[in-house]
C-alpha cells in the first residue's frame, strides 16, 4: 500500500525528504485516520505475525502483540535529553550534546528502512480543535506503531487540515532497526522541537506522542510558552448536588494512577450520588483560563494502562475499556478461547495458554507468569464507562487540587495538604517511591521522584521546579488549586497494606476537596495539615479499619521526617546553585519545623 501526501506543508514534506534520504524506505504510507485504512493495517499485522487476532466474539477488533524478550520498559539510562549544554538538561537527566548525538541516531538509523513501508501519522495531542492542543508527525517502520499510536491520540487528515502551513509541530523518528538493546536511544531535542527513537518496538519509547512529546518536550514548551505539561491523571468528583470538581494527581509510574482516575465510589457514596468521572489517567496539560483558574486537558486518546493486577475488583473501568478495540502487549494468551490472560485477571488461568515470550504455558501449573509485570493494554478513551463528558472540551476542566503521592510503606501519612502553594511545590519536589516494574530498574529500591517527572521532564529539574514557583506566582492566591500529597501504600509490621484504597480513596479525596472548600478543619503538623481521623469518613468500612488504625497513618513521626529532611537535603545538593531558594528556605523551614 503506498498513497499520495495528505499535506502540502512545506515544513512537513522537507523534513520528509530528510528522513527518506536517510532510512530509505521501500514505499510510503501516510496515515489518514480511516477506518479502511486501520483494518487494512490490522489485516496485514496479522498476516505477518506482528500481531494475533483475539476471539471476535469475546474480544471483538482486539490483538495481542508480543516484543522481543530485551524491549519489554522504557529505559531511562539510554534516554537522552540533548540540550546544547549539560546545564540545561540538569543533573537528573542524561545528556548528549546535540550534534553528536544526531550523527549517532542517523549512523544507527540510516538505510533501516530497506525494503519496509514508512508510515507518516500526522497527529495531535489533545482535541483536535483544543486552544491547548498540539501537533506532532510520527515516521515509523511499525504497522504496531500506527495502530497503538491511533488509539492513544487523534491521528489522520483532520490534523493535517488544522496545523495548515505552520512549522509548529514535533517532529518524530521512529526506526525499529535490529530491536538491539545495546544501540537503543530514545532522544529528545527540546531546542529542535524533535524526538529520534531507535532499535526499540516498546510503547513507552515508540509512542512518541506519549511520554517523548505530551512530557519531555512538552515540558520545555511550557516552560517557554507559560503552561505547564505534567505526569498527571485528571478526574471529577461529582456530589450529590450534582457539582463536579476536578483534582490532577502525580503518581510515580505504576503507583496506581490508572486505578485512582476510574474509581468507582464505595456503595455508600454511590447511593448518595456520588460519581468519579475521567478525564485522564497519564498526561495533563495545564494553562490558566480567562476566569484566572488553572484549567487541564488529557492529551491522549486512550490509555496504555499496565495489565497485571487490573480486574473486576481493583478497576472494573478499565477492564471493561479493554473489551474492545484493543490492543495487548507481553500478556498471556488463552488458546482454547483465543483471549488473554494476566496475573490477577481472574482465578482462572489458561491452561493451555502461551505466555509473554510466546512459549507453550499452562497458568494452572506452572511456577512462571504468564504476562509481563509490565505487560499493557492500549486501549480507546471512549470504551471507558466513566469517560468524563468534558473530555472533548477543547477548553478542559478546572483544577481545585494538585495531589502528589508515591509508595512509602512508612513515613508519609495518608494525606496532607501543603501550608501554601510554594510549600507544595516542596512537597512535590521531594517525592519518593519505591521503585515498580514500568521502567527497568531495581524493584523495591527508594528514588526519589519529583512530582512523578524524574524520567519525564525536558531540561534541568531546577528550573521546572522554579517554573512551577512562577505559576503560581501568577495566580489569585483564592484562584490557586491547593496542594496535597497522599500514599495508599503504608504497611503494618506484617507487609501488609492498612489502607483498603481502591474506591475507598474516594473519602481521601472528599477531605481534600472540603480542604479547597474551606469547609473541614485540619490540624497542623511540622510537615502541613493533617485530617482530624475523625474528618476521615469510614462508613462501611469500619470492619477493615478502626479509627484507631486510620489515626495511626495519619501521624506525623518527627523522628522518620528528620531523616527525610536529611534526604532531601542530600538530594537537593546535586542542584547547585540552581536550586529556586524558595525550596532551600522550604526544606530550613521543615528543619526547625521538626
Ligand atoms: C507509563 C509510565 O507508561 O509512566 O505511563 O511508565
Ligand atoms: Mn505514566
Amino acid at each position: 500500500m503506498e498513497n499520495k501526501a495528505l499535506t502540502t506543508n512545506k515544513s512537513i514534506l522537507a523534513w520528509l525528504d530528510q528522513q527518506i534520504e536517510l532510512v530509505k524506505p521501500a514505499k510510503i504510507m501516510w496515515i489518514d485516520g480511516s477506518q479502511a485504512q486501520i483494518d487494512a493495517l490490522r489485516a496485514e499485522a496479522v498476516e505477518t505475525g506482528e500481531m494475533i487476532k483475539l476471539n471476535p466474539e469475546l474480544a471483538p477488533d482486539c490483538f495481542l502483540h508480543r516484543t522481543k524478550a530485551n524491549d519489554v520498559a522504557r529505559v531511562e539510562a539510554r534516554t537522552l535529553i540533548c540540550t546544547p549544554t549539560k546545564e540545561e538538561a540538569g543533573p537528573t537527566n542524561n545528556w548528549m550534546e546535540p550534534s553528536e548525538c544526531y550523527k549517532m541516531l542517523y549512523d544507527i538509523a540510516r538505510d533501516s528502512y530497506k525494503g519496509r513501508t514508512m508510515y507518516v501519522i500526522p497527529y495531535s495531542m489533545g482535541p483536535v480543535t483544543s486552544p491547548l492542543a498540539k501537533i506532532g508527525i510520527e515516521v515509523t517502520d511499525s504497522i504496531y506503531v500506527v495502530l497503538n499510536m491511533s488509539i492513544m491520540t487523534r491521528v489522520g487528515q483532520a490534523v493535517l487540515d488544522r496545523l495548515g502551513d505552520s512549522d509548529d509541530w514535533v517532529r518524530g523518528l521512529h526506526a525499529k532497526c535490529d530491536v538491539d538493546a545495546e544501540k537503543r536511544y530514545i532522544c529528545q531535542f527540546p531546542q529542535d522541537n524533535t524526538i529520534i527513537s531507535v532499535n526499540s518496538a516498546y510503547g513507552g519509547n515508540v509512542l512518541l506522542g506519549k511520554k517523548c512529546f505530551a512530557l519531555r518536550i512538552a515540558s520545555y514548551q511550557g516552560l517557554k510558552e507559560g503552561w505547564q505539561a505534567e505526569h498527571m491523571l485528571i478526574l471529577g468528583v461529582e456530589f450529590p448536588n450534582g457539582d463536579i470538581k476536578y483534582v490532577c494527581a502525580a503518581f510515580p509510574s505504576a503507583c496506581g494512577k490508572t486505578n485512582l482516575a476510574m474509581m468507582i465510589p464505595p456503595e455508600a457514596y454511590r447511593e448518595k450520588g456520588y460519581k468519579v468521572w475521567t478525564v485522564g489517567d497519564d498526561i495533563a496539560w495545564i494553562r490558566k483560563g480567562p476566569d484566572g483558574r488553572l484549567y487541564a486537558i488529557n492529551p491522549e486518546n486512550g490509555f496504555f494502562g499496565v495489565a497485571p493486577d487490573t480486574n473486576m475488583h481493583s478497576n472494573p473501568n478499565a477492564l471493561i475499556s479493554t473489551q474492545k478495540g484493543t490492543i495487548f502487549t507481553n500478556v498471556a494468551l488463552n488458546k482454547d478461547t483465543m483471549t488473554v490472560w494476566w496475573e490477577k485477571l481472574d482465578k482462572n488461568p489458561p491452561e493451555n495458554g502461551i505466555d509473554w515470550l510466546g512459549r507453550e504455558w499452562n497458568g494452572k501449573t506452572s511456577s512462571e507468569v504468564g504476562a509481563h509485570p509490565n505487560s499493557r493494554f492500549t486501549a480507546p478513551a471512549v470504551n471507558c464507562p466513566c469517560l468524563s463528558p468534558e473530555f472533548e472540551n477543547p477548553n478542559g476542566v478546572p483544577i481545585s487540587a494538585f495531589i502528589f503521592g508515591g509508595r512509602r510503606a512508612k513515613l508519609a501519612p495518608l494525606v496532607y495538604q501543603s501550608k501554601d502553594w510554594n510549600n507544595g511545590v516542596f512537597v512535590g519536589s521531594s517525592m519518593a517511591s519505591e521503585q515498580t516494574a514500568a521502567a527497568v530498574g531495581t524493584i523495591g529500591a527508594l528514588r526519589r521522584d519529583p512530582m512523578a517527572m524524574l524520567p519525564f521532564c525536558g531540561y534541568n529539574m531546577a528550573d521546572y521546579w522554579q517554573h512551577w514557583i512562577d505559576i503560581g506566582a501568577s495566580l489569585d492566591a483564592d484562584k490557586a488549586p491547593k496542594i496535597f500529597n497522599v500514599n495508599w501504600f503504608r504497611k503494618d509490621d506484617e507487609g501488609n497494606f492498612i489502607w483498603p484504597g481502591f474506591g475507598d480513596n474516594l473519602r481521601v479525596l472528599e477531605w481534600i476537596l472540603k480542604r479547597c472548600e474551606g469547609t473541614v478543619d485540619a490540624k497542623e503538623t511540622p510537615i502541613g495539615y493533617v485530617p482530624n481521623p475523625e474528618d476521615i469518613n469510614l462508613e462501611g468500612i469500619e470492619d477493615e479499619i478502626s479509627k484507631e488504625t486510620l489515626a495511626s497513618i495519619l501521624e506525623v513521626d518527627p523522628a522518620l521526617w528528620k531523616e527525610e529532611a536529611d534526604g532531601i537535603e542530600k538530594y537537593y545538593e546535586q542542584f547547585g546553585d540552581r536550586l529556586p531558594p524558595v525550596l532551600r528556605q522550604q526544606l530550613e523551614n521543615l528543619k526547625a519545623a521538626l
